[in-house]
């Protein structure tokens, strides 16, 4: 039987998002399906859980935030729409809302991105580096006693890369070219989703 690779899996939902932005025509703002967003977000929660059990409340934090997308996704076709209807709801920065959900599934495909990224450039069969740089994304935002959780999580606990590579079924090659195909794909749908948040004056460091 073919094995899981929950890798290669994200990096080709996020392939057919940006296959999905391209079809609209340039200077006019796409209108990506939030199931499709969130059925790919739903893909990345393997990859959170085999960096190690310290990363167990930053899964279930995650998952969350992508299951109430999904249920949003019921009702809503459209991400800017969802977005739209929080801004005349008035609830856009509310804690738990869909909007504020979005922005931290946007900056946790930056993590994961930024993790990659450093990931390729890094020798040696450590992640500790690579997870510190991609948790800068993350740590501005946290308070005290969860960054100190972190740090300790990255010192500590983390999974090493060819632990992590095990796990998601893949070898040195072959997950370069997932993570290098999910490092561009990731990159465009998050500069999409910024650019939703900044075009309606909403910002994005909250
Ligand atoms: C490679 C390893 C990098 C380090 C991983 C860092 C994980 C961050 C863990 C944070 C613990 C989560 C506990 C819950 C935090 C919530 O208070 C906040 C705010 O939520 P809000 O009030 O706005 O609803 N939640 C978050 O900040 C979202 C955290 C998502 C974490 C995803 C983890 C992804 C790990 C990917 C590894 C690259």
């Amino acid at each position: 039987m073919e094995k899981d690779r929950p890798m290669k899996k994200m990096a080709e939902a996020f392939k057919e998002l940006c296959n999905r932005l391209n079809q609209f025509p340039e200077g006019e703002e796409a209108r990506l399906e939030l199931a499709a967003f969130s059925n790919a977000c739903s893909l990345l929660s393997p990859l959170i859980r085999c960096l190690g059990i310290a990363f167990l409340f930053a899964e279930i934090d995650y998952v969350a935030k992508v299951n109430d997308l999904v249920k949003a996704s019921k009702s809503v076709s459209l991400l800017p729409v969802m977005i739209d209807d929080d801004i005349r709801s008035d609830c856009v920065r509310k804690a738990g809302s869909h909007t504020r959900n979005l922005l931290r599934l946007k900056r946790t495909l930056d993590m994961i991105r930024i993790l990659f990224e450093e990931i390729m450039c890094t020798e040696g069969n450590s992640l500790k580096d690579p997870a510190s740089k991609a948790y800068k994304v993350f740590s501005p935002y946290h308070g005290w006693a969860i960054r100190k959780a972190v740090t300790a999580g990255i010192s500590e606990a983390l999974a090493t890369k060819s632990e992590l590579l095990n796990k998601m079924n893949e070898d040195e090659i072959s997950s370069r070219i997932q993570m290098q195909s999910f490092v561009s794909s990731a990159a465009i749908v998050g500069q999409y989703i910024d650019q939703l948040f900044i075009s309606r004056g909403l910002g994005t460091d909250w």
